[in-house]
């Protein structure tokens, strides 16, 4: 079959080959680079079911009042469930976001910090496809749709990357840029995988990945846990472009110093344990041009 003329083969900022749907010809705006893949509606809900994807949006909250109101507004109609894990705000996060939302489901973290609370909200979640979004606007939700294509293209797991072309960032500042870059260059020698962007809190995946996933942290290592622990499943990883806007009001929770050490620690415990113990759920994949395009290829562990 011809490809598609509006698309063109998409490169990183290093060169690198990625996916043919991830850039779309003649729109580079941040936030609208890609071409949706087609769709297989025999794969969903549930993965193998018919009809649409059911989406669960988990937007983790801390003292968010006023960006949550803005960010659950631009939410796609569409999606199944919006869940906010608050973790004990005390500017009234949750009044606003049921203010802004009155459906959303509020689920009050027992723990502490960003991961703990993700960890709850993927406890609660019903949907097939898990999407993760950050509560103070940075995360562009008219982005969801290129996650959930990705998925439905044949990606068990498909992060963010502001660093593919289409994606960028308002948000990350010199040292913070530097760090990931940092950390993504030891993850990427270690593991033989090629993310192009490790500590970002956009993703999605299908919710019957969590056993594989088998998250067990607490803190911001969160989501470079979860790159690693889905290369080491096996899991199909891939990338799309996001853009990540400034935040909209206060300050940011991480630490570039503390919690930078937080993510260095969790690679090395990855690198230094073995397998988990649940492998790649097996399901039927369509063959899609993710299938052959930008995947974040793992190592072997069982030759580690
Ligand atoms: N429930 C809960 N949410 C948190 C916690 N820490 C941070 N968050 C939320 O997690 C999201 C990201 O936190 P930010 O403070 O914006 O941190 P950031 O600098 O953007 O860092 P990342 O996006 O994670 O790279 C925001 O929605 C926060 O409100 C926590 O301890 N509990
Ligand atoms: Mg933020």
């Amino acid at each position: 079959m011809d490809q598609d003329p509006r698309i063109e083969i998409g490169t990183t900022e290093h060169g690198e080959e990625i996916a043919p749907h991830a850039v779309l010809r003649g729109d580079r705006r941040p936030g609208l680079p890609i071409q949706t893949p087609p769709l297989d509606r025999r794969r969903s809900p549930g993965r193998g079911g018919s009809g649409w994807p059911r989406v669960s949006v988990v937007i983790p909250t801390l003292n968010e009042a006023r960006n949550i109101g803005p960010v659950l507004s631009e939410l796609p109609r569409s999606v199944y469930e919006v869940i906010i894990v608050d973790g004990r705000s005390t500017d009234g996060t949750v009044e606003a976001a049921l203010a802004a939302r009155a459906d959303c489901r509020i689920v009050h973290q027992a723990g502490r910090g960003k991961g703990d609370a993700l960890r709850a909200g993927f406890d609660a979640a019903q949907g097939d496809i898990v999407v993760t979004i950050d509560a103070d606007g940075s995360a562009d939700p008219h982005e969801i749709p290129v996650f959930v294509g990705a998925l439905l293209a044949g990606a068990d797991f498909t992060k963010g990357s502001r660093h593919l072309v289409g994606g960028g960032s308002a948000d990350l500042t010199r040292l913070r840029g530097l760090g990931n870059r940092g950390l993504g260059v030891v993850v990427n020698t270690l593991f033989r995988t090629r993310f192009t962007d490790l500590c970002y809190g956009y993703n999605a995946f299908w919710r019957d990945c969590l056993p594989a996933l088998d998250l067990d942290c607490d803190g911001f290592e969160i989501e470079t846990l979860m790159n690693i622990r889905a290369v080491k499943a096996g899991l199909r990883v891939s990338e799309v472009p996001s853009f990540e806007r400034p935040r909209l009001h206060g300050l940011s929770n991480l630490n570039a110093a503390s919690d930078g050490m937080r993510v260095l620690k969790t690679i090395l415990r990855e690198r230094r344990s073995g397998r988990p113990a649940v492998a790649r759920p097996r399901v039927h994949r369509a063959e899609s041009p993710i299938e052959r395009g930008h995947l974040v290829e793992g190592i072997e562990h069982s030759s580690a």
